[in-house]
């Protein structure tokens, strides 16, 4: 309804109205809510100006909105962490996208694709819920438009996990996550940790478009001592890999690359063996990042940066679950990207990369192994 002959003054507008009546709501329960949130989302990482926010994000808008990861229990008061085997934790950052962003809503993706499943994984003889207490912290607090006070966030949430033995699983995010997620982890390990990378993309560029990103996080990696480059095996390599800056950082690090052709030649098992034994030499821990994008478009079209001629979803499950059976202390899934999805394959697909190398570790009875002896040397 119009009205045309009276002329508009500020008091009258609805404008002012809602102005006006926001004045009269209460604000107790919300700041009791608050105070609340403080104690159970923990203390933010050093950098982080506004000491209001919280290094897990406790606060009611966020991409965790949807149920925990399944299966497992959401643990609202991060304080309580400590006696649990396994807690999920949301890294939903994506500004280390150079071009197709969307991971930052990875987690979402993710957990709600695990509500199809049970824990029961007939294929290793093991019920997760029978075998493992899960808790899932929710998202840490990522600040979009700055790179390192994310960094700082997730290495903290990972190191907050580490120091209370928690197998901490990452729900990336972009891949420039990789580096924090070692930075927090690798203090705890007393002795080297090597890295199992699936990639199609070898991730080993010093900068890119002038700061770090999701092309930088295995440089930066294995410049932190005990993380050196010559216990990163990276598995998938190929094609599109990414600038030729990042092979010769790798050549000269002395990364290794197990490309898809390695992989036509030698077999899976072979490849297992070979990874494993890279990973593990002289090492005291090994920690899993999976890059969605190892696995071939057909089959895992919602990331940021396909690469036809990857692994197929069978292929990936297995490679997952037979070097995990070997122990490791952590692992992320980075690069889920549902806004390219179809029909969710591909945040079901890091749903069971997931499971699967948690059914292997319960098999093998090495969730969380760290080596004291010399049992495995090569
Ligand atoms: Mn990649």
């Amino acid at each position: 309804m119009s009205d045309s002959d009276t002329p508009i003054r500020r008091e009258d507008t609805h404008g002012a109205w809602i102005m006006d009546a926001e004045s009269r709501l209460d604000r107790r329960r919300a700041r009791e809510r608050f105070e609340m949130n403080q104690a159970f989302g923990l203390p933010a990482a050093e950098s982080i100006r506004d000491r209001n926010l919280t290094l897990f994000s406790r606060t009611p808008v966020g991409y965790d909105h949807f149920g925990p990861f399944n299966p497992s229990r959401f643990l609202e008061d991060m304080r309580q962490l400590g006696d649990q085997d396994v807690v999920f934790i949301g890294a939903p950052y994506d500004g280390g996208t150079p071009y197709r962003s969307g991971a930052r809503y990875g987690p979402q993706g993710m957990r709600t694709m695990s509500g199809l499943q049970r824990g029961y994984l007939p294929d290793f003889g093991v019920d997760l819920n029978e075998a493992l207490v899960m808790v899932d912290a929710g998202d840490v607090t990522v600040i979009p438009g700055n790179l390192e006070k994310s960094f700082d966030q997730i290495a903290k949430a990972v190191s907050y996990a580490a120091e209370r033995s928690v197998f901490p699983v990452i729900l990336g995010g972009d891949h420039s996550i990789g580096y924090p997620t070692i930075r927090g982890m690798s203090p705890f390990i007393d002795g080297n940790i090597g890295i199992i990378h699936f990639d199609r993309h070898a991730d080993t560029g010093e900068f890119g478009l002038d700061e770090r990103s999701n092309g930088t996080p295995f440089f930066h990696a294995t410049n932190i001592p005990n993380a050196p480059p010559t216990n990163l095996v990276q598995v998938g390599i190929g094609r599109s890999l990414g600038p030729r800056s990042f092979v010769s950082n790798a050549r000269e690090r002395g990364t290794t690359f197990i490309t898809m052709r390695d992989f036509d030649r030698y077999g899976l098992e072979r490849v297992v063996e070979y990874a494993l034994e890279i990973a593990w030499k002289n090492a005291k821990a090994v920690w899993i990042s999976l890059d969605i994008d190892v696995i071939d478009p057909a089959f895992a079209p919602g990331t940021g940066s396909p690469v036809p001629g990857g692994f197929n979803s069978r292929e990936i499950l297995r490679l997952v679950a037979d070097v995990a059976a070997e122990g490791v202390v952590g692992m992320e899934v980075v690069e889920v990207a549902p806004p390219y999805d179809i029909a969710d394959v591909t945040s079901l697909l890091g749903v069971w990369t997931i499971l699967e190398a948690l059914g292997s570790l319960v098999e093998s009875g090495k969730l969380g192994r760290r080596r004291t002896d010399d049992a495995r040397t090569s």
